[in-house]
């Protein structure tokens, strides 16, 4: 980071992982960027002890799908295979259940054992035969990481596309009372992109990625203590 003051404030309190279900969205646009923040993301949610089953990747084609992925990856599922929001149930149709997956995919939460479709970490033997730790309230995450690229040269109406779905995301965490972090680079070049996903060509620069997943663990935690009425 050099001597720029503006970093990560790193929070002295340690908070364990090892309950949490973290799902971390991400879009295709400027794959290998993506791929690095992803990796740093995964990295520190197991370093804070997020077991791999519980780490539960989806992709969208961009950003700007980011929104409506994390919204679905909110929402309380009932038994019978729908969504509650507003006390309004909704059948699961989104694009976020994949071919082959079932509306129980998103069951986790209840301790009901049916195999998950949804993307596990790579190399996880173990994600298709363990389920997932129950969250509270019947939520499917505790946190989800929303994690997109925007290069400015690259798209016309990149104001618009960071704007809408920055607006958007704090939307679906205040809304949803789950936390959403914002894991959206907005780069001005190509460069600074790889630069802020720790794999810059000049110099290598600070993985965002990790950020994004400390602060995943720090609000899930902070979120689950507050719902205990724990200030
Ligand atoms: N999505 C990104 O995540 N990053 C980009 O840099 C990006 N650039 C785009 C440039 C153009 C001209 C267009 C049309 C789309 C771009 N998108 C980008 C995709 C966008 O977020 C969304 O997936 C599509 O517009 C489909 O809704």
């Amino acid at each position: 980071m050099g001597d720029t003051v503006k970093n990560f404030p790193q929070f002295t309190d340690k908070f364990d992982g090892s309950p949490l279900r973290i799902a971390i969205v991400h879009a295709r646009w400027n794959k290998s960027v993506i791929d690095a923040l992803v990796a740093g993301a995964v990295a520190k949610l197991k370093e804070a002890g997020v077991k791999e089953h519980n780490i539960v990747l989806q992709s969208v084609p961009g950003s700007f799908e980011l929104p409506l992925a994390c919204q679905r990856c909110t929402l309380a599922p009932n038994i019978s295979g729908v969504l509650l929001t507003r006390g309004i149930s909704r059948v699961i149709t989104g694009s976020l259940v994949q071919a082959g997956a079932s509306a129980t995919d998103l069951l986790g939460g209840l301790g009901i054992t049916t195999p998950r479709s949804a993307t596990p970490v790579a190399g996880s033997a173990a994600a298709a035969t363990t389920f997932p730790t129950p969250t509270p309230h019947n939520r499917p995450f505790d946190a989800v990481i929303a994690i997109g690229v925007l290069i400015k040269g690259s798209t016309m109406h990149f104001e618009y596309i960071c704007e809408s779905v920055s607006h958007a995301l704090m939307r679906v965490q205040l809304d949803s009372g789950v936390p959403v972090i914002f894991g959206v680079l907005t780069a001005l070049t190509e460069d600074q992109a790889l630069e802020r996903a720790g794999i810059g060509r000049l110099t290598k620069g600070h993985n965002h990625g990790e950020d994004w997943g400390a602060a995943a663990v720090e609000m899930a935690s902070r979120v689950r203590r507050w719902g205990e009425g724990k200030f």
